[in-house]
């Protein structure tokens, strides 16, 4: 079982963002608590020195299995399914610009809520046309550089668009491309899957990373989630990819993620 953990490159509103703050002392907590990886939120990459990030993960002998986009919605409201061509198009330019990062840390890109909402005044069949077409672009711009892009279904509270597996699965049709896949988080899958471990079974090779975080949001181990469970089913779809923890940090982050760790190593 490979695992990392959230952690922001940049000052941020979302709670689950387990690790914030700065960079060097939280790559080197992470390692020391025995994680395999860290996952990056970076809003912009402009904002970030690739080659002083780089240093600093390969430093601490961490891997960065993906890449978190959210944040261009959360604070400045990028989204592919704003009414304004012009948001739409800069939602398009900045995931494009994070396929150089990714293409460096050998990273999946996210697609989380910068895929937008269907907004007032917004028929929801032009919101999908405007993410499928989205979707297409980013995928095709990360294709030739051996990048994959995963969307995750978020819950009903969060987004309106795509909340489940099944509407994942439809969307990977429509989409088209082998490098596009889903991201899937088990906060959200239990708000809106039936049964977990149906909708990992039914994704198979599509999952091409994986979010944990229990029931409540906080860490494994400490909701009622079936851990055990849902492990084994996503075992049986050949998954090679990572666990990545992304949960409040309750009490305090190093002590969620020490939590966390050790829950999923007892249970793996
Ligand atoms: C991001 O990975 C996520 O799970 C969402 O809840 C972001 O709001
Ligand atoms: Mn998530």
């Amino acid at each position: 079982m490979k695992l990392s953990i959230v952690l922001s490159t940049q000052q941020a509103q979302f709670q689950a963002a387990t690790f914030k703050g700065d960079l060097e002392t939280n790559l080197a907590r992470i390692a020391a608590l025995g994680y395999d990886g860290v996952e990056l939120a970076i809003r912009d990459p402009k904002l970030v020195d690739l080659d002083s990030l780089e240093a600093l993960v390969q430093k601490s002998n961490l891997r960065v299995p993906a890449i978190g986009t959210g944040q261009a919605w959360g604070e400045e409201g990028l989204s592919f399914t704003d009414p304004d061509l012009q948001i739409r198009k800069q939602a398009i330019e900045r995931i494009k610009s994070h396929v150089p990062a990714a293409g460096r840390l050998g990273a999946v890109i996210i697609i989380g809520l910068i895929r937008g909402i269907v907004k007032p005044g917004v028929d929801s069949i032009q919101a999908m046309d405007w993410l499928v077409k989205a979707l297409r672009e980013c995928s095709e711009a990360a294709r030739p550089h051996g990048i994959r892009l995963a969307l995750e279904p978020i819950n009903r509270y969060e987004t309106t668009l795509i909340n489940t597996v099944p509407k994942g699965l439809e969307l990977i049709e429509r989409v088209g491309a082998d490098n596009f896949g889903l991201l899937l988080d088990t906060f959200h899958m239990n708000i809106e899957e039936p049964v977990i471990e149906d909708s990992i079974r039914a994704c198979g090779s599509r999952i091409f990373h994986f979010h944990v975080a229990d029931s409540n949001r906080w860490h494994p181990g400490a909701g009622h989630l079936d851990f055990k469970s849902i492990l084994t089913a996503l075992d049986s779809t050949s998954y090679q990819g990572w666990i990545s923890g992304e949960f409040i940090p309750q009490p305090d982050a190093e002590t969620a993620a020490q939590k966390s760790i050790a829950f999923l190593q007892q249970i793996g």
